[in-house]
């Protein structure tokens, strides 16, 4: 079975809307989440490279759709984050608009990952984007960041109490824990990415 390199990644552009992203013929599978959740490490943690994805806090780094290449016809994009409170609701609304569309509309688009802090229930927004997903329907990984901030008996309460809301969507969606910082989850998390990018 053939299996992608994720240590290949490279960073292909940036948009600001999804009509300007580059109509390649390849895959793509989506990274979205909110503001911290830990998205850009995890990026950085699962391409060996550091720097690919800037981790940052400033909203102003993380607002543009980024893609990145991983194999020949197989990309990754890094959606804008969402949920930052210092943000204007006029600014928030395109945003949300912007992952709404590319969500709804991006052809490329094979399958979905959401992170979200292991230590936070499901908000409003992650729903937003767990209904998106599921009407297209793209099937949906849900990756429990930051897994060593808990104890495994913590961790596994919140996972349950996730799960349980994750009834409410009866869509195809999986649901993993991840730790950027001790490498937890990264092959599972690579496994999952090669059945989307590489239809297996
Ligand atoms: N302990 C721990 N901290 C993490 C982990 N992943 C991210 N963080 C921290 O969480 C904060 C937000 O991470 P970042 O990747 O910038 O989140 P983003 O806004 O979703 O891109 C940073 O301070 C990271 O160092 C992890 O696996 N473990
Ligand atoms: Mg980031």
């Amino acid at each position: 079975m053939t299996t992608i390199n994720y240590h290949n990644a490279r960073f292909i552009t940036s948009a600001a809307e999804v009509h300007q992203l580059p109509q390649q013929s390849g895959r793509e599978v989506a990274l979205v989440g909110r503001s911290n959740a830990g998205k850009s490490s995890a990026l950085n943690r699962l391409t060996g490279q550091k720097k690919l994805a800037r981790t940052s806090k400033l909203p102003g780094r993380t607002r543009l759709i980024n893609l990145f290449q991983v194999a020949e016809q197989a990309y990754l994009v890094d959606l804008p984050g969402y949920g930052y409170a210092e943000v204007p609701d006029s600014v928030k609304k395109i945003w949300q608009q912007t992952l709404m569309s590319y969500l709804h509309q991006r052809r490329q688009l094979q399958g979905v990952v959401l992170l979200m802090d292991c230590r936070h229930p499901l908000k409003p927004l992650d729903q937003q984007m767990i209904q998106w997903a599921v009407s297209r329907p793209l099937p949906l990984l849900i990756v429990l960041t930051k897994k060593d901030k808990l104890t495994q008996s913590a961790y596994q309460k919140q996972e349950y109490s996730v799960r349980q809301a994750l009834l409410a969507f009866k869509g195809d969606i999986e649901i993993m824990g991840f730790s950027a910082l001790k490498g937890w989850g990264v092959e599972w998390l690579q496994q999952q990415l090669d059945r989307w990018l590489l239809n297996q």
